[in-house]
């Protein structure tokens, strides 16, 4: 028996806990194999972003038509796209191909430095979430593409209703910035509105949650889970990864981990 296959199309994080380095460990979590699509190269370690070089936008498509040719995906998750014309890139090779789609709006890293250029999010909007199975955006994402702060659940069960409206394609809002005592989550597909709470881990300062969460999304739905089980599944394993977190002192300061063996 062959393993389900995915394909992340993300950055490169050499620190390995965000981007297609987080993707990739989280599949193989799931007994997923994984494949990659990078768009950039990210210098940096948790805290701090250095440096982004993008991939040009032709070889990106190479990477993602070269793997639909060879491999039989199951499922395809977007994660750090960087630029508009990358974007373009990625539109244009996933309207040939009729599998599910996790888009995460990566638009802002943990540590606050811009990592998707502002004309790019309009592109995300005309084109790519209307071919999205999914769409995960946190706070902050969801905040940006209203146009106005979300600051309890009651303005994310609004905002997720509004936003299915808008896109026309399932959104999982994640209240994880709300910093109560769960992490709750509300996954909105047009019909229906799905609650997921986990215990919130306070001062742990992690990154890569988005991208890990996003990526065992696609995990579950390339092995044939249906979207609400495929983020419960995801839900659990992330609440473990960020529970069970590494922690290597360095001085005064810390590196802090997600655990994808979780
Ligand atoms: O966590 C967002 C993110 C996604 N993708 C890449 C990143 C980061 C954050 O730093 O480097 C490649």
């Amino acid at each position: 028996m062959q393993p389900p296959v995915a394909l992340t199309i993300a950055g490169s994080d050499n620190s390995a806990g965000a981007g297609a380095q987080a993707d990739l460990k989280t599949f193989t979590a799931f007994k997923v194999y994984g494949l990659t699509a990078i768009t950039c190269v990210v210098a940096e370690v948790p805290g701090k972003v250095a440096a982004i070089q993008p991939v040009e936008p032709a070889i990106v498509t190479q990477q993602i038509e070269l793997s639909f040719g060879a491999f039989p995906i199951g499922a395809v998750k977007t994660g750090l796209l960087h630029s508009s014309a990358i974007v373009e890139a990625v539109c244009d090779a996933m309207a040939k191909c009729r599998v599910p789609l996790v888009v995460d709006p990566v638009m802002i890293a943990t540590s606050g430095h811009r990592l998707l250029d502002e004309d790019a999010v309009t592109l995300y909007q005309r084109r790519l979430f209307p071919m999205a199975a999914l769409v995960t955006p946190n706070l902050d994402e969801a905040a940006a593409l209203l146009g106005r702060p979300i600051p309890d659940l009651e303005a994310m069960r609004k905002a997720g209703t509004e936003l299915v409206g808008r896109y026309g394609c399932p959104f999982l809002l994640k209240g994880g910035h709300l910093k109560g005592e769960r992490a709750t989550d509300l996954l909105f597909d047009g019909s229906s509105v799905r609650e997921f709470s986990a215990p919130f881990v306070p001062g742990v300062s992690t990154h890569g949650t988005g991208c890990t969460y996003s990526a065992a999304i696609t995990a579950g739905l390339a092995g044939g889970l249906a979207l609400p089980e495929a983020v419960e599944a995801a839900k659990q394993y992330l609440s473990r990864a960020v529970q069970k977190f590494f922690r290597w002192p360095r001085g005064d300061e810390r590196t802090d981990a997600l655990n994808h063996f979780a």
